[in-house]
């Protein structure tokens, strides 16, 4: 039978050279392995890491060297870090922090990701949870002692801070999603006003054709990049006029459909003959707009700006003005990254707020402290889902069968 013999005794967390082969000779690499004793492992159980070559056959090899033995078998999707949780090295709210990480494509996801993972949120909702489940306490201790204990007015102070920090939670949360994937940036504007040039001297390449005819671009043209740190999917498109037809019609219909759907509208307008009438209803379409007033080069005097819209003066022909504008976009998606991002989290974190909206309406209404008591425990068990406490199986399913093969 195959074996993995290593060159020396395994110390705990101590990486060792091995090989991994026939004992007869035959090997097929060469391997590092470490032994990571429970329960100061990833999982908390003893488990022993092995690195080969990143070769795929070689990989099947060694695999199959230890399938062989009958001792072992493949591991689930996320099982690795569905054991951890289970084993207490990690809440919940973690574990999928490790599945974002792993799934992010953006470095801004990247980040938020990894502050999940910190533990900052678990911290967060902890505190919550336990200041609720405080409250509970104290009011079904009342009835046991029949003594006079706190009323409608006490429970709404001391609900109402908590409600305010799930407020504070969820704000940008419907931003956040987007953020982990990437802004998705459209730069849009009439025919010829100089979109490719602005994109290709946006993204330092000539990646999209310049031509002085009208209609150059018809199909939409996709580059990432990231500035000072936030992730943008700029798109180049066709010109928007409202005579075309033909193919150029089409290129245009793609346009409008770019600009309802993106993050970021960056609008270019030839500085000479700034927004048209028509246009403004373009602008409004996207939920951020920033007009890029180009060929500033060939402009005597100022540009006019458009009220109610950030607006940089760039030309796209001399770089003039494109850190700047690069800047501006930045800077209009780089404050605190919101640090619930993920789609369970907001479900959860709402959930919590109608409970905590539904006691303070029955202190409004003079009911007693019991019924209060009902939804703040409620509440408090929407956040303790969110840790992973008291779960069901089938939300451990849904979580980990996500994740990727070996995590
Ligand atoms: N002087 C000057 N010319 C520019 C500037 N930006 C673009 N141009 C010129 O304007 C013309 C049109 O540029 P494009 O980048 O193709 O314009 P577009 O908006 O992508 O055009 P369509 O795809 O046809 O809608 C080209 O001849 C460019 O060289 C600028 O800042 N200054
Ligand atoms: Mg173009």
């Amino acid at each position: 039978m195959g074996r993995i013999t290593p060159h020396a005794r395994l110390e705990p967390h101590v990486q060792v050279p091995a090989l991994a082969g026939e004992p007869s000779g035959s090997f097929i690499d060469q391997v590092m392995v470490v032994f990571h004793p429970g329960p100061r492992s990833y999982t908390g159980e003893d488990l022993v890491e092995i690195s080969c070559h990143g070769n795929p056959l070689v990989v099947d090899g060694i695999l199959g060297l230890i399938g062989a033995t009958g001792l072992a078998r493949l591991a689930h999707r996320g099982e690795f870090t569905r054991r951890a949780f289970l084993n207490r090295k990690m809440d919940l709210l973690q574990a999928e922090a490790v599945g974002a990480l792993i799934g992010s494509t953006s470095a801004t996801g990247c980040d938020m990701a990894r502050s999940l993972l910190k533990g900052e949120l678990s911290h967060r909702v902890g505190v919550l949870r336990d200041a609720l489940a405080g409250i509970t306490a104290e009011i079904e201790s009342t009835f046991i002692t029949e003594e006079e204990g706190v009323d409608a007015l006490d429970i709404r102070e001391r609900i109402l801070p908590v409600k305010t920090a799930i407020d504070s939670l969820l704000e940008g949360a419907q931003e956040s999603a987007r953020l982990y994937a990437g802004i998705s940036t459209t730069i849009a504007g009439a025919p010829n006003v100089g979109k490719s040039s602005l994109f290709n001297a946006i993204i330092g390449s000539d990646r999209a054709i310049v031509h002085h005819e009208e209609g150059t671009t018809r199909d939409v043209i996709r580059e990432h990049l990231i500035i000072e740190g936030v992730d943008f999917i700029f798109h180049d498109t066709a010109g928007i006029r409202e005579t075309a037809s033909g193919p150029e019609q089409m290129g245009i219909e793609k346009t409008m459909e770019a600009l309802a759907s993106c993050d970021l509208l960056i609008y270019v307008v030839d500085a000479r003959r700034g927004v048209a009438p028509f246009e403004r209803r373009w602008l409004s379409q996207a939920r951020r707009t920033i007009i890029a007033m180009n060929k500033i080069d060939l402009l005597e005097g100022e540009p006019v700006c458009e009220s109610g819209y950030e607006t940089v003066p760039v030309s796209a022909r001399l770089g003039t003005g494109v850190r700047d504008l690069m800047t501006a976009m930045a800077r209009a998606f780089s404050q605190d990254r919101p640090r619930v991002f993920l789609d369970r989290h907001i479900l959860l974190l709402r959930k919590a707020r109608r409970s905590l909206d539904s006691c303070l309406a029955a202190a409004r209404e003079g009911l007693t402290p019991d019924v209060m008591a009902m939804d703040i425990r409620q509440a408090a068990q929407e956040l303790s889902l969110m840790t992973g406490e008291n779960l069901e199986g089938d939300i451990l399913e849904q979580v980990f069968s996500r994740f990727c093969v070996g995590k």
